[in-house]
């Protein structure tokens, strides 16, 4: 019998070899190549941020104004209960992953006792003159694991010399001094808001700057590189991100990661800030900001006024669902930290978000793909299952409007799909289509666009044993990391 045992297990792993071959089971093919411009390292960190925040505070939380003319009196800035922890606290409890602090808004006080003006923090009662917000807020982020991020305003209402070059002297000492001070920043944001009339000094006057040469702005960028490198840098036109065009969190559908920079500078044109454009000379995605208020400053009038938890659910499918990062603003009030009815809208927002997302209902789907690149597991569907930026299902070449089921063995419910592309590969999909297994037949229930960093489609439930994602229009192989299924809780009525 020996005889008969290894002739079937020749058999066996002759068989296996075939079949190991057919499926390319351990076998390599090259990763695709990537397409068009592709994100920096420093672009990828930015993308995973996803959610963070504006902190803007200043002289105006005071006088109730939105921009200060520059000639407020030192001794106004006087938060009565000043709570760094309470007000990072709020945002990291809303699932922010950072916070950008105005350290200095366009009235030109600042939040730091800066040792290039009297026009700042030390020259208030607030703590006898010894407090420097931007320390405090810098060193609860870093006990709460948020990153910390400045706002140093370019247009300065308050500085004698502003549209001089002297000023620009005065604004990069002021960020050498924030990017030496304070420890990490990942990201300094430069406001394209400019001239006009101000204090300057005394002079009340108004002053015009040429916003395409005034700055000089390759070698402020260059003094950011060079003290922080890891920082991503935004204006209306970069370096790092964009502008997304519009001040109500809303990214454009579709919202392209790419653009064509030439032309474009700081405070510049909007033209297309919110699609993108396609094809696109730069890897330059887009920062929705918007307040949680209708004002970027703290006034008592606008208590009744914070966005509701559903407002705030909508601008986060449209802006983080769209591929694009969200900065949304929680003043501080007068005493210092963030109001009771921003938190409670902040917490269902959350709650609801936490109960989206906290189970993938296609995690244990069967994936059956048209086609896998080189038929290896490297590029295999699973890949989408596992919520990891770095794997990623391709097909080969040639292949460039595959299908994919899933299939769940049961019917699901679902209303938010999750589909992300791996980033270092360039933007490829343009179009894509959901298709639900029903009656015996397939029937579209969605398609899009862009995809990039993340697309969430939300729509009606959907009850199914089925789905399957089309490509249907790319111009080279998709490479996709993520494709997930998620159910919405119910909700109470009324916004
Ligand atoms: C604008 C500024 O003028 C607003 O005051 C606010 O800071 C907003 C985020 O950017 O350009």
């Amino acid at each position: 019998m020996p005889a008969m045992k290894l002739a079937l297990r020749a058999l066996f792993s002759s068989l296996f070899a075939i079949l190991s071959t057919a499926v390319g089971a351990g076998s390599q093919a090259a990763p695709p190549s990537p397409f068009g411009p592709v994100p920096t390292e420093r672009q990828l960190r930015w993308h995973e941020m996803e959610f963070y925040g504006f902190l803007h505070f200043t002289v105006n939380t005071f006088t109730d104004k939105e921009w200060g003319y520059g000639d407020e009196d030192e001794k106004v800035f006087n938060p009565t209960g000043f709570d760094a922890d309470q007000i990072v606290s709020a945002a990291k409890a809303a699932g922010m992953k950072g916070v950008i602090l105005t350290a200095k808004h366009h009235d030109g006080f600042c939040l730091w006792p800066s040792q290039y003006t009297e026009h700042s923090v030390r020259n208030s009662p607030w703590k006898g003159g010894k407090g420097d917000v931007v320390k405090e807020i810098s060193a609860s982020c870093r006990r709460h694991g948020l990153k910390f991020g400045i706002y140093l305003s370019p247009w300065d209402r308050n500085h004698k010399d502003y549209g001089r070059p002297e000023y620009l002297a005065y604004y990069r000492n002021q960020l050498r001094e924030l990017l030496t001070n304070y420890g990490d920043v990942f990201t300094v944001w430069f406001d394209g808001a400019n001239g006009g009339d101000g204090f300057y000094g005394g002079a009340r006057e108004k002053r015009q700057i040429d916003n395409r040469t005034y700055y000089d702005w390759p070698n402020t960028w260059s003094i950011v590189r060079e003290l922080m490198p890891g920082a991503a840098m935004f204006s209306d036109a970069g370096p790092d991100f964009r502008w997304v065009g519009n001040e109500q969190g809303i990214a454009g559908d579709p919202c392209w990661a790419t653009l064509n920079i030439a032309g474009r500078h700081p405070g510049g044109t909007s033209a297309n800030l919110n699609s993108g454009e396609r094809p696109g000379t730069d890897w330059l995605p887009a920062e929705c900001d918007v307040s949680i208020r209708p004002g970027w400053f703290y006034h008592a009038n606008q208590d009744t006024q914070v966005k509701t938890p559903r407002q705030l659910l909508d601008i986060y499918y449209q802006s983080v669902g769209r591929g694009a990062c969200l900065n949304l603003n929680l003043p501080p009030d007068r005493s210092g930290r963030v109001h009771e009815n921003d938190i409670q809208a902040l917490a269902e927002f959350r709650r609801i978000l936490n109960a989206t997302f906290a189970r993938d209902l296609a995690r244990k789907a069967k994936l059956t793909a048209s086609n896998t690149r080189g038929g290896t597991r490297q590029f295999a569907p699973k890949n989408l299952l596992d919520h990891r930026r770095d794997t990623y299902w391709a097909t080969d070449d040639d292949i460039t409007t595959p299908d994919l089921v899933m299939a769940f063995g049961k019917p699901i419910t679902f209303n938010v799909v999750s589909l992300r592309e791996h980033l270092p590969l360039g933007q490829r999909v343009e179009e894509f289509a959901l298709d639900q297994f029903k009656d015996g037949k397939w029937v579209e229930f969605a398609k899009g666009s862009s995809i990039g960093n993340l697309r969430l489609v939300r729509g009606d439930f959907i009850t199914t044993d089925k789905v399957r994602l089309r490509i249907t229009r790319s111009p080279v192989c998709p490479a996709i990391a993520e494709l997930g299924l998620y159910a919405e809780p119910a909700q109470g009525p009324g916004r």
